[in-house]
């Protein structure tokens, strides 16, 4: 018998379903000793919430998630909401003794991304951020790969996140799907919505960044506001991001983000370059590592790909037979699974507020370094 996870999740959006699907896989196709319990979901409109909590299973539908702080039948508070709305969720429901896991980026800024990491470390609870990205199979792989000595040591690390989806002046701001052009609702743009997740894997794969220097872009300064197309609200958020950084370990790399790169829709890709050898990964190709071996025989050296769709790669003998690759969801089923076995067996496999705090500190920077057009120190090492 399974010790059920009983879990209250506040939001119903892109990542409601993501975060709902994953509970659900994660249960089928993991053993854990315990079992994620969707109990609760909450958001504001009552109807739309009982219809997405019909549709996801969930077993109780609840419209302010302060009651679900008071409820004792409650482990843990998932939070999907928009950015703004992060420390004040997470700060009250770890006062009041729950776990609690929250989309990212951590906060709106590091100075709310503390007040959690505080709340945290004065609760004891577990906390997680989904960093789903790290659980790309072929992610965890190279994570394995390097601490096997696979690179040696690290020279450059170059990074990009690419999207397309705001080149149109006519997209709105604010609302369920453009909040994240809102920097009151999101804090920043392509930093805290795409950077994070490239710099979490980044200095998971390769240490803690120790000083940058950035350059950040508005292409569209207007936008008309969601729901009031009459009011032209000033755009006040990055749609591009650039940096060049220095690395704990002596490495150097580059990191970029966009919205506006026409055709690439979510490219997360990095390249890893050591002394005697070589890594890189696009996650719109997720079931792939590109692999180039020093050591290899010199008459037969190049790049190779290694298809990461074999049961003794991670997390691949979980679910199908070799050969069926896996995409963006189940990195959110691999994220719920590491989770609940992080509960049976004390091991920390998932990143916490800290970690999610080290990130905002480098987002924080990038947005102070390219306001400031100077090279900063992050502080981290
Ligand atoms: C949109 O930009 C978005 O949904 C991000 O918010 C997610 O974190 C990323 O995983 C996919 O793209």
């Amino acid at each position: 018998m399974r010790k059920n996870l009983n879990i209250a999740m506040i939001g119903t959006g892109f990542m409601g379903r993501m975060h709902s699907n994953a509970y659900r896989q994660a249960n089928s196709f993991f053993d854990s000793d315990h079992a994620a319990c969707a109990k609760v979901v909450c958001a504001r409109d009552a109807s739309k919430t009982k219809e997405f909590g019909d549709r996801w299973s969930w077993q109780e539908t609840e419209t302010d998630w302060r009651r679900l702080l008071d409820r004792k039948d409650i482990d843990l508070i998932d939070i999907c909401v928009p950015n703004s709305l992060h420390r004040d969720i997470a700060v009250a429901a770890l006062q009041a003794g729950k776990m609690v896991a929250t989309e990212k980026p951590l906060a709106l800024n590091a100075g709310q991304g503390k007040e959690m990491v505080d709340a945290a470390a004065k609760s004891g609870k577990k906390t997680m951020i989904w960093f789903n990205q790290r659980r790309f199979p072929p992610v965890t792989l190279a994570k394995q790969m390097i601490e096997g000595g696979a690179l040696g040591r690290v020279f450059h690390y170059r990074a990009t996140y690419l999207q397309d989806w705001t080149i149109s002046a006519d997209a709105p701001l604010g609302g369920n799907t453009f909040w994240r052009l809102d920097a009151k609702e999101a804090g920043s743009g392509v930093t805290g919505d795409l950077l994070a997740h490239t710099l979490d894997i980044a200095m998971w794969l390769n240490g803690p960044v120790v000083e940058l220097s950035a350059l950040t872009e508005t292409f569209i300064k207007e936008r008309k506001r969601q729901g009031d197309p009459a009011t032209i609200a000033k755009v006040e958020i990055d749609d591009a991001s650039q940096c060049m950084v220095r690395f704990v370990n002596g490495s150097i790399g580059t990191f970029e983000a966009t919205r506006y790169a026409r055709g690439r829709k979510n490219a997360n890709c990095f390249e890893i370059n050591g002394e005697f050898g070589s890594l890189s990964f696009d996650a719109e190709t997720p079931h792939e590592l590109q692999f180039y071996n020093h050591k290899d025989d010199s008459r037969a050296r190049g790049w190779k790909t290694i298809s990461v769709w074999d049961s003794n790669q991670p997390y691949m003998d979980r679910w199908w037979v070799p050969g069926i690759g896996l995409g963006y969801e189940h990195t959110f089923v691999h994220a719920a699974a590491d989770f609940l076995a992080d509960l049976g067996d004390g091991k920390k496999r998932v990143p916490d507020f800290s970690d999610g705090q080290n990130t905002q500190i480098v987002c924080d920077t990038i947005l102070a370094s390219a306001k400031k057009g100077q090279w900063m120190k992050t502080g981290l090492a």
